[in-house]
């Protein structure tokens, strides 16, 4: 069975957001295309939320970071974000344009370690819902988009390969962050070179 993966397409990681990737709203039409073809086959639609608790330590002002600099986050490199997707602020809603999905993946929620894969927390120690509720449906495909090409979907597509499944990234769904210029084609490359597939929307009709 094949599940779609819909990353983190929340509004502070949209124009105007807190940690707003360039162009993140050019994917709102590509994702809706692909949720509704995904709904209409029946075919199971996921969303992972990107989830901090106001005291989150990947966030600048809680760790005596800089924005965009790398610094060690209880034994782990952390790039240090400005304060993002706050628990049940606005920033940490859907885009509003977003079709609704039901079966959400919270992630990022314990303040003293990041997480950018919607499976595991950055130092693997503990791991959200979404293996168990793709096992529970005999998903053995995932289709993943969203934001950010070279975090939070970079890191759910490594995981889930992995884990053993067959992965397609969406390209034309994602988009990335690029502190460094080429990080989101970097990221692709990696994925690809991983075992994921890179195809476009239009390859699914
Ligand atoms: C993300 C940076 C910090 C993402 C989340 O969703 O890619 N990036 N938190
Ligand atoms: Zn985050």
């Amino acid at each position: 069975m094949k599940s779609l993966i819909v990353v983190d397409i929340q509004n502070d990681f949209c124009e105007g957001g807190a940690l707003a990737v360039k162009d993140a709203q050019k994917i709102i039409p590509v994702a809706n295309r692909v949720i509704t073809f995904f709904n209409e086959n029946n075919y199971l639609t996921i969303a992972t939320m990107d989830w901090h608790p106001a005291t989150h330590k990947s966030f600048a002002i809680n760790s005596n970071g800089k924005v965009g600099e790398v610094g060690i986050l209880n034994g782990l490199p952390q790039v240090w974000w400005p304060a993002h997707c706050v628990q049940k602020s606005h920033g940490a809603e859907f885009h509003p344009e977003l079709i609704k999905i039901s079966n959400i993946i919270y992630k990022g929620t314990d303040s003293e370690i990041d997480s950018y894969s919607g499976f595991f927390d950055n130092g693997k120690l503990k791991s959200t819902e979404l293996l168990s509720l793709l096992k529970e449906n005999n998903i053995t495909e995932l289709f993943v988009l969203g934001l950010a090409t070279d975090y939070c979907v970079k890191y759910t597509v490594l995981d889930a390969l992995e884990l053993g499944f067959k992965v397609n990234v969406i390209e034309d769904g994602c988009r990335g962050v690029n502190l460094l210029p080429n990080d989101s084609i970097n990221a692709i490359k990696e994925m690809q070179e991983k075992g994921a597939n890179i195809i476009k929307s239009d390859d699914l009709f």
